[in-house]
């Protein structure tokens, strides 16, 4: 399983029981824990992240308090995952699983929105591309929130780039129901696994 790695995508409390909560949050949490179970133990204090046998790596969301995204700037979005509050951590859950190596950052510029974790940075300026790349991995669970918007437009970019996208259905969260089940169908016809 060395070449096998999860993407776990806005897995944040402002999606979750937030601003933006999303069906099915608690269940996705839930689902996303027992994948992880299945293919790891539980880190160690002082564990090498990187170099684990099964990297998790995590999308954040990390906007501007002023993001072109908020219905205050003419966007679509409620306020959320605002850099340096509760609503843009990852859940208490997942976060022992995260290291700031595999954290990844996204919509952080003011006037980009950015609903794919592909180019997202980690602290060192590393897309998360750069790091699947240099961890030299094959294969890309994903889970997380939303299905229609940053789950779906991660998972392309991850197939687009050549790897083979597996997407665990019972371990999304979504904004609208009808929007989950279309944002599946159009990922399977795009050659991406539903698992
Ligand atoms: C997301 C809407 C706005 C997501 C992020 O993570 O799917 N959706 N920002
Ligand atoms: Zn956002």
């Amino acid at each position: 399983m060395k070449d096998t790695a999860l993407v776990v995508v806005d897995m944040l409390y402002d999606f979750i029981d937030g601003s933006m909560a999303c069906q099915n949050a608690d269940n996705a949490i839930a689902q996303s824990l027992k994948f992880i179970d299945k293919m790891t133990a539980a880190p160690q204090e002082g564990d090498d992240v990187i170099r684990s046998q099964f990297p998790i790596l995590f999308v954040r969301d990390f906007h501007p308090a002023d993001h072109c995204s908020f219905t205050a700037q003419g966007g679509p979005w409620p306020p959320h995952c605002v850099q340096g509050t509760h609503g843009a951590d990852i859940h208490e859950a997942l976060a022992p699983y995260a290291s700031e190596e595999l954290s990844f950052y996204k919509g952080y510029k003011q006037d980009t929105e950015q609903y794919s974790g592909f180019e997202g940075i980690n602290e060192a300026g590393q897309s998360l591309y750069d790091v699947l790349d240099i961890l030299d991995v094959k294969n890309v669970f994903v889970c997380g929130i939303a299905t229609e918007f940053c789950v779906l437009n991660t998972a392309r970019d991850l197939k687009k780039a050549g790897f083979t996208v597996y997407v665990l259905q019972d371990a999304l969260a979504w904004v609208d129901y009808q929007g989950h089940l279309e944002a599946l169908s159009t990922m399977q016809k795009e050659g991406i696994r539903l698992q």
